[in-house]
């Protein structure tokens, strides 16, 4: 037995499904998943010494690569002076001060734990703020695991095809709208139906939780003409696009001005690290100075701000080459094994922003959840299998997004399209 094995059924008495988060178990796709040892760069190595080109980068934050040494001397050295204080810091306001001057749209942020927690506590704001109880959100779109956005949401809940979760009281759902994305006329027909009920629209600019989808031309701009309109906020959910779709994330990519935005995974270095900010007149309604009561004992850990720190400062100093190199290896990758793909006849559509991007197993475009849901999601995880047995760690689910990183080299991208070829002869043989 491999040492993966061993661990893997040590956990499985230990965890539920032998895991602490759900998509890792590889339900969706079949196999073992292995057990990480260590990592660099842009290469996993897995308990029993096997490496594999890595893309899922921790589900995101790894965008200069794993170990990358100024985060690791960063981190190092705010672990010497203690890892929690509980107490205020010089560097979350440095660090608050980078996202503030990266983030036209931020006047004022807090610093939380996690993407769920930014995003649970800036749908409680919206609520303070407009006096409303309805929340919009997208199909497919996924926001963390807070009760009232667990409903029609993408990433684990796509994958384990759960229309819900059990334990959310239908109350709670009761004020979650979910919309088809990239549906505009969708936007309007609840605002008609639910007029000045509507708290706030939140969505994934670039829908990442369903594998990638972006948006339509023009259908940005339309939930901020909709929101401002009806005097609804508008949420970007940026935890993912945050820093990878630009440095700006998707709001710099795509020109909108978003009320309130939440972001995690790049902004804290790979360490638990989440924000929500926005508009100082929305923000200030937060305790202690306002009614909207949120907290948190880690909240603007100093691990979690140095390697921030380190993370954002290296992206904003080198965007001139990280972005494009960035842009340049994912686009060797994603249309490379696209190319493949056609030249054997496996239908597939590439959907890619930046250095994010999925491979749909499906001839048809994908523009939302139900087109993601009609992909052949068997020979998806027939690809993922072979592409692991080659060495090659995919996000291991069709609803997921895979991501490139700075480490990643022409090399990498030579022995991924060379892996896609093999496992797609494979499987028409
Ligand atoms: N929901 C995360 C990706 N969208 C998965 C996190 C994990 O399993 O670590």
């Amino acid at each position: 037995m491999g040492r993966s094995e061993s661990l893997r059924l040590r956990a499985e008495k230990l965890f539920p499904g032998g895991v602490n988060s759900p998509v890792r178990a590889f339900r969706a796709v079949g196999g073992a998943p292995p057990f990480v040892e260590r990592a660099e760069g842009a290469y996993l190595w897995d308990a029993d010494g096997n490496r594999y080109i890595d893309y899922f980068g921790s589900w995101g934050p790894m965008i200069l690569g794993h170990a990358f040494p100024p985060v690791v001397e960063a981190i190092r050295a705010a672990a010497a002076r203690s890892a929690s204080f509980g107490a205020s810091t010089a560097a979350e306001g440095d660090l608050a001060e980078l996202v503030v001057s990266i983030w036209p749209s931020i006047e004022k942020l807090r610093f939380v734990s996690s993407g769920t927690e930014a995003t649970m506590s800036a749908i409680r704001l919206a609520r303070a703020f407009t006096g409303r109880k309805y929340v919009v959100k997208f199909e497919g779109c996924y926001h963390g695991h807070a009760d009232g956005l667990l409903v029609k949401a993408g990433s684990g809940v796509a994958t384990f095809g759960i229309p819900g979760s059990a334990g959310v009281p239908e109350e709670t759902a009761h004020f979650t709208l979910a919309l088809p994305y990239n549906d505009e006329a969708a936007v309007d027909a609840a605002f008609l139906a639910h007029n000045g009920e509507i708290a706030c629209v939140i969505v994934e600019p670039v829908v990442g939780n369903a594998g990638c989808i972006p948006p339509a031309d023009g259908y940005l701009q339309a939930l901020r003409r909709i929101t401002e309109r009806e005097g609804a906020l508008l949420i970007f959910d940026e935890v993912m696009t945050g820093f990878r779709v630009a440095l700006g994330g998707a709001q710099e990519l795509y020109g909108i001005r978003p009320d309130l935005t939440t972001m995690g995974k790049i902004l804290g270095g790979g360490l638990p690290c989440g924000a929500f900010g926005g508009r100082a007149e929305i923000m200030d309604r937060l305790a202690p100075l306002g009614p909207v009561y949120q907290a948190g004992t880690l909240s603007g850990n100093p691990l979690a701000m140095a390697a921030g720190l380190a993370t954002l400062g290296y992206l904003r100093e080198h965007r001139a080459e990280v972005y494009p190199r960035l842009e340049r290896l994912s686009a060797s990758v994603a249309d490379g094994v696209a190319a493949t793909a056609a030249s054997v006849g496996v239908p597939l559509t590439t959907n890619r922003v930046g250095a994010m991007f999925t491979w749909f197993f499906t001839a048809e475009p994908v523009r939302d959840f139900a087109g993601a849901a009609r992909c052949d999601t068997r020979r998806f995880a027939a690809f993922h299998r072979a592409m692991l047995e080659a060495g090659v760690w995919l996000p291991p689910s069709q609803f997921e997004a895979a991501f490139v990183s700075t480490a990643h080299t022409d090399d990498d991208v030579r022995q991924t399209i060379e892996a896609a070829r093999q496992a797609f002869s494979a499987a028409a043989s």
